[in-house]
């Protein structure tokens, strides 16, 4: 008879031909391995390497891959232990089996505790198939792993089926972005964009990301463009085997990166944001709106009066909150300068844009003044009424600021 694999399997541990190789995550902005990937791999007594596609699938047929995904759990534990304080976090990869295992955290809190070792370090990496396939408790498996203090990575993201919808819905902190999406070697305009938005996506929900399979130059000089956080792919290291490793962090040698052009190599998306960060610099806020649809969105709200005003939402709201952290004395002028009616009304008279300065109160609770700027933009297509508003804190005189204009419409 045939010997079973899994048999086999449990051998080859104990012979020590099963093992973990680990593959470096470079952070992308310093050149440095900030992360690995554990990933199992069968070494043959005469030197060839197995790789997991040859024998996971038979198990987990069977479902008897969460053995060997344990495996490796302990192989990285060993590891960071090793490394001790040149460790970085390893992340290790469970499938969908795990979420139904309700001792699952346990016996984890269990491993680490056994060898010390903090939460930080141990990634759980889970695949977006996985996800897909058995959503709720997928979902509540991972809101338990985050409370217990573990960091998710959701595996091959854009792969599967309907990428935006899970990750919305799934408390994970790392988006690793499959390498499908650089199958065009990042050289057509309609990869780079769809490359761009997934970044997007992935800022907006402040989400790490790590773009895996990455092998060309051409490839990482756009990536550099995007504000990847990690990079993990055969340009700069294959998965190696542990001493290989050990030797790679002890040594701690960054690998050549050049600095991008950030207006080189770019689609749309990228230059809008370029743009927007010169602009970042005088006005600490800027707000798009559609007056038409009712809508709005903050793009950035950093050390400014108030954080509490929600970062999308509609209009005749986000007015609302506006007015609350504004004074007394302002209300009247507020409401005939930004409601939305006025604002619309406004634009239809011909105005191009709409400037106050109105007295609002900081963390402190000091009076500021602060110029709001609203500018209207007509889409093309859709005629909706757009508008930009900037607001910026004033410390000098507001005759100056607003020209020899009143304070109206101008
Ligand atoms: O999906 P997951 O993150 O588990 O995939 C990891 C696998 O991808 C590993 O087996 C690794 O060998 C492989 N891999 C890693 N980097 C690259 C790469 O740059 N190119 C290709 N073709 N495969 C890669
Ligand atoms: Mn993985």
């Amino acid at each position: 008879m045939k010997e079973q694999l899994i048999n086999k399997v449990v051998s080859a541990m104990e012979t020590g031909e099963l093992q973990a190789y680990y593959q470096p995550q470079y952070n992308a902005k310093r050149g440095v391995i900030g992360g690995a990937e554990a990933l199992v791999r069968w070494v043959k007594p005469d030197g060839e390497v197995i790789p997991p596609a040859k024998f996971i699938p038979e198990l987990e047929e069977k479902g008897q891959v969460s053995l060997v995904d344990w495996f490796v759990a302990e192989e990285a534990c060993k590891m960071i232990n090793e490394l001790g304080d040149k460790a970085v976090r390893i992340s290790v990869n469970f499938g969908r089996e795990h979420a139904r295992d309700k001792h699952f955290i346990e016996k984890l809190d269990r491993l680490l505790g056994h060898f010390g070792i903090d939460k930080e370090l141990f990634g759980v990496e889970i695949t977006e198939s996985d996800v897909a396939t058995d959503k709720r408790r997928v979902i509540n498996w991972v809101k338990e792993l985050e409370a217990a203090g573990y960091m998710v990575s959701i595996d091959d993201f854009g792969s599967g089926m309907s990428s935006l919808s899970f990750v919305k819905d799934i408390p994970a902190q790392v988006l690793k972005i499959d390498r499908s999406f650089l199958n065009d070697n990042c050289q057509t305009e309609r990869g780079r964009m769809t490359l761009e938005s997934v970044f997007y996506f992935a800022h907006r929900l402040k989400l790490t990301t790590v773009v895996e399979g990455v092998e060309t130059e051409e490839q990482l000089q756009f990536i550099n463009t995007c504000d990847c956080d990690y990079i993990q792919g055969f340009i700069f290291s294959k998965p190696v085997a542990k001493d290989e490793f050990l030797k790679m962090c002890r040594e701690e040698a960054p690998v050549e990166m050049d600095l991008p052009n950030p207006f080189e190599n770019q689609a749309m998306f990228g230059q809008v944001r370029v743009l927007i960060e010169s602009v970042y610099k005088k006005f600490p806020v800027i707000v798009f709106s559609n007056l038409s649809k009712n809508a709005y969105q903050i793009m950035r709200k950093e050390n400014f009066i108030e954080m509490s005003i929600p970062s999308t939402g509609s209009y005749d709201k986000g007015f609302e909150h506006v007015k609350g952290l504004s004074s007394e004395e302002d209300q009247e002028a507020l409401e005939e300068a930004f409601s939305r009616e006025n604002l619309l009304a406004a634009y239809k008279r011909g105005d191009r844009r709409v400037i106050r300065i109105v007295r609002q109160r900081d963390k402190e609770g000091n009076s500021v003044r602060v110029a709001i700027e609203d500018y209207f933009i007509e889409h093309p297509s859709s005629n909706d009424i757009y508008m930009v508003s900037f607001a910026q804190p004033l410390n000098f005189d507001e005759k100056v600021y607003i020209g020899k204009a009143t304070a109206r419409s101008i």
